[in-house]
């Protein structure tokens, strides 16, 4: 059997990096996690070929190839996997479709053979099973959220690692928190289920051993979802870490109060973990409560996050405006917090009914439903009727956004954020600041041709003055600047945001 596993394209958003990327010649900044576990639960003797469509495209020949197509997407690549689909379709494939989105919006893909609702773990054995039989199914739906300890090693060699920035891993899944507009809790449930310590280093292993060094991205919902199990695994971390000297540096998500735990920070720095993503979401308490985040008002968010960045851990988080509860002057709030917090990568979004949601079926249960969500919450586009009024609401975000993300503001907020990043183990390595040429594109790009390049040699003087021993990861900041400056540009000035406003 010759299996094409495909993971669907982005948009071009926030998230996808594509403006920093090209500065390192990379394409993509992760690889389909999910597409390289499911290939490690097929049958070994299959023959298997991965298209990231966000490094490089599907072409005809590949689908020929294919006995067989998996497909795995997110809310956000829908209209990619529905091309897809057709595409494998109208060559008479079979094709299999599942992950997220069709998790969640299993009835929008009839064209595909095999629907699979939940995790692969829960369902393709019996799959596989029917297909030996020849008796396949249309629609597999897990009946429990699987132990991660019978996943297997992710099939990372069959990504085109030199085309990422990052590698991914999981240590997760699931968060105990109830946020009102989360679906990760829907669709990975409140109860964290973790791997053991010896799953996570034998992927660490084998990430290693196809030659990949760098950052790791720990993919987990919350890492510290069950910080019982997290306690036990940083140690061992920390051993494999230092027995190889340190070829990975780790990134992840995280619940705020990360902050209170400080022996945890100590052992994530030790680890050699550098940014961690918090939902803080807003610094209005009411609106905290009205979405169910009482684990973001038990302490002063700003003090939480100055802490996690004491042990050298950048902060990145994202914000959300549109609460019911938000106040008139929520924008500038939002715009001070961020400045004071000294975040420099702030997503900022505007809330989004995401499917089968708490937030969903309240506001279906209030008549202000309005869509289906894109997936995408910082395109300007309501997918619900907000208390404000909603032109004051997109104006407000667009305000936030051009503000966050000028050239002087955002370059001040890396400073100060690098000033912050005090207990820092050791000088980040950075392909940016190391290899020439990319270095020499960044110059050229935000130095020469961009319109604020005098702010930009400001910056990289006052970091060679200030903060010289994190001068790479300053170079990544402003590149990563460069990317959220170019799409805000696109969003905010070229009036971009807000035309997909639902009326
Ligand atoms: C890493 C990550 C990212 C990375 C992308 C990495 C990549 N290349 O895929 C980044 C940071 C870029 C990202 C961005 C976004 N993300 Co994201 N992301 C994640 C995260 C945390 C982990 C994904 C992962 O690797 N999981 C590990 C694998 C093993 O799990 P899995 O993908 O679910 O796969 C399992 C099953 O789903 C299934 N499966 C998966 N594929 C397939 C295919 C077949 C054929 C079958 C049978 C089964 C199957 O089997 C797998 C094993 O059990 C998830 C949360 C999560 N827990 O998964 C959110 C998540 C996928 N992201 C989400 C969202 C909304 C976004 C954004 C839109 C953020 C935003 N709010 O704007 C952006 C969109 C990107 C863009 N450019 O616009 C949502 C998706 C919701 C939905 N219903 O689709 C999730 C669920 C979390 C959330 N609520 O934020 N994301
Ligand atoms: S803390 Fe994050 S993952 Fe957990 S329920 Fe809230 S939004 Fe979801």
């Amino acid at each position: 059997m010759k299996v094409l596993l495909v993971y669907p394209e982005f948009p071009d958003t926030y998230w996808s990096f594509r403006h920093a990327l090209k500065f390192e010649g990379k394409s993509a900044p992760f690889p389909p996690l999910g597409l390289l576990t499911v290939s490690a639960m097929l049958p070994e003797n299959w023959e298997r070929r991965l298209v990231d469509m966000n490094v490089r495209p599907l072409k005809d020949s590949d689908i020929e190839w294919a006995d067989l197509v998996f497909a795995g997407a997110m809310i956000v690549q829908k209209e990619s996997l529905e091309k897809v689909v057709g595409r494998c379709k109208a060559r008479g494939k079979r094709v299999v479709v599942g992950g997220p989105y069709v998790s969640t919006s299993a009835e929008h893909l009839p064209e595909a053979d095999h629907i699979f609702v939940g995790e692969a773990e829960a369902t393709l054995p019996e799959f596989l099973a029917d297909l030996e039989r020849g008796e396949p199914k249309p629609f597999y739906q897990a009946p429990e959220r699987p132990a991660l300890t019978g996943t297997p090693v992710p099939h990372f060699q069959l990504a085109e690692l030199d085309r990422y920035s990052a590698m991914s891993i999981q240590y997760s899944r699931g968060c105990p928190f109830s946020c009102e507009f989360c679906d990760i809790i829907e669709i990975y449930g409140r109860v964290p289920r973790t791997k053991t310590n010896e799953q996570v280093v034998a992927e660490l292993d084998a990430l290693y051993a196809t030659g990949w060094r760098g950052l790791v991205f720990i993919v987990d919902d919350n890492f510290i979802g069950n910080k019982r199990n997290v306690r036990k695994l940083l140690p061992d971390l920390v051993k494999w870490s230092d027995a190889r000297g340190r070829p990975f540096s780790f990134i992840t998500e995280a619940s705020v109060n990360l902050a209170e735990d400080e022996p945890l920070l100590e052992m994530m720095r030790r680890a050699n973990f550098r940014r961690v993503f918090l939902g803080i979401e807003t610094p209005v308490e009411e609106s905290l409560k009205e979405a169910q985040k009482g684990q973001n008002t038990r302490r002063n968010l700003l003090d939480s996050v100055r802490t996690i960045q004491s042990y050298g851990l950048e902060v990145m988080a994202g914000f959300i405006v549109g609460f019911d509860s938000d106040p008139e002057d929520i924008f500038d709030r939002q715009i001070n917090f961020i400045r004071e917090s000294a975040i420099p990568l702030a997503m900022v979004g505007l809330l989004t009914a995401l499917p089968d949601t708490q937030l969903w079926r309240r506001l279906k249960k209030e008549g202000r439903l309005l869509k289906e969500s894109s997936g995408n919450n910082t395109e300007g586009s309501l997918n619900f009727i907000p208390r404000m009024d909603t032109a004051r609401l997109i104006e407000g975000y667009k305000q936030i956004l051009s503000t966050i993300y000028s050239p002087a503001e955002y370059y001040q907020r890396a400073l100060d954020c690098l000033s912050h990043l005090t207990q820092g183990p050791e000088p980040r390595r950075s392909r940016l600041a190391s290899d020439v040429a990319a270095f020499a594109r960044i110059a050229l790009v935000l130095g020469v041709l961009d319109s604020a390049r005098m702010e930009f040699w400001r910056y990289m003087k006052r970091t060679l003055t200030s903060h010289r021993r994190n001068f790479p990861h300053a170079v990544t900041l402003a590149a990563m600047g460069y990317h959220f400056r170019k799409l805000t540009r696109s969003y905010v000035e070229e009036n971009q945001l807000g035309t997909a406003q639902s009326s």
